[in-house]
């Protein structure tokens, strides 16, 4: 094997190990919320893996991120530890937002990693903002913005895509297209359900792409942002994608067909990316147990860092309603 294409086969065990990291940690948060352990709400985003670490790796350190409520796979990929992570479901001080957020809200200054958010669409105006001031001081630097098909129902991501493309601002919109937002199918929503022509329609470049295909998903990423970061304003991805489980833990999933949820877990994108390392003779049986061994025993790490974590005294239950400078030094992450 050439030092090149060894070099390529590493590239994508990369990306399947951190496809296979978020899987298991999800796995293991849906165990703890029937355990009681975690609370609230909790929306897994197990199926649709290789969008956000398809576009993660394209991004840089200084680059921005915006999310929703089904973030816990970008927080990960982002590089904000599964420890904090976990504390944070658990709602223990250690947690990535101080346990004040919860599965919703993961929220990191030090990445740049900035929410998390429990509105649908909030989070379009707060990535047109942080572009805008990137590009008023003068910083080399990409806000991507995910966000669900159903945002796009929303006045905020209208006035965003306006804003943004009018003002030639550098965001890369990832729209996740599942289908469905809650029990809501796309096309009982929108009259039109061509999402790439609304970004178009306010004249931002836009893409469909399979979100399934973590190659794929890194090479559309690839392409858009080389024109975002060239001064050309944003680009919009709609990535094509399925949860393949239920919308949040409360939901009887009766707006679905179970042969369709079957059809689409044939696409898994672990599975897909794992067969074909498998099949080139890059994976063997040996090295995916290594792999699967080595996820375990860092989520076992995890799972132990927020048992062992603990809750806010009482006594700081006003802390942060204004804000303290400096309040999040020296929160892990
Ligand atoms: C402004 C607003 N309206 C309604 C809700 C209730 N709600 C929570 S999730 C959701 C569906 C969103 O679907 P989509 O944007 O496609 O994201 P997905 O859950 O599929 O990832 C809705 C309507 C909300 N959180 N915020
Ligand atoms: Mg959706």
């Amino acid at each position: 094997m050439s030092a090149e294409s060894r070099a390529a086969a590493d590239d994508r065990a990369r990306l399947l190990e951190q496809m296979l990291r978020i899987r298991r940690l999800e796995e293991k948060c849906a165990e703890l919320y029937s355990a009681g352990k975690i609370r609230g709400f909790l929306h897994l985003y197990i199926g649709e893996e290789a969008v956000a670490v398809g576009v993660m790796d394209c991004l840089r350190t200084q680059d921005a991120v915006v999310a929703t409520y089904r973030e816990h796979g970008h927080a990960l990929a982002r590089g904000i530890s599964a420890e904090s992570i976990l504390a944070e479901m658990y709602g223990k001080q250690q947690g990535v937002s101080r346990g004040r957020g919860g599965s919703m809200h993961l929220f990191d200054a030090s990445t740049r990693f900035y929410g998390g958010n429990a509105i649908v669409g909030g989070g379009l105006p707060i990535a047109v903002g942080l572009a805008l001031a990137d590009s008023m001081q003068k910083r080399e630097c990409v806000t991507a913005c995910f966000f669900g098909e159903g945002a796009v129902a929303e006045g905020e991501f209208h006035e965003s895509l306006n804003l943004a493309a009018l003002w030639k601002l550098p965001v890369l919109f990832c729209c996740e297209n599942n289908l469905y937002a809650m029990g809501t199918a796309l096309a009982r929503s929108h009259s039109q359900t061509d999402l790439c022509l609304k970004a178009a329609s306010y004249a931002i470049p836009a893409w469909p792409v399979d979100g399934m295909d973590v190659l794929a998903v890194r090479d559309a990423a690839r392409r858009a942002l080389l024109a975002v970061r060239a001064g050309g304003g944003p680009a919009f991805l709609e990535l094509r994608t399925y949860r393949f489980r239920a919308h949040s833990m409360f939901d009887p999933e009766l707006y679905r067909e179970k042969a369709e949820v079957e059809l689409w877990k044939q696409r898994d994108p672990i599975a897909q990316l794992r067969a074909a390392l498998v099949e080139e003779g890059r994976l063997g049986d040996a090295d995916w147990e290594a792999l699967e061994a080595a996820v375990a025993g860092e989520l076992a790490g995890a799972v132990a860092f927020a048992e062992a974590a603990e809750f806010e005294p009482l006594e700081d239950l006003l802390r942060f309603v204004t804000s303290e400078p400096g309040a999040r030094e020296g929160a892990p992450r």
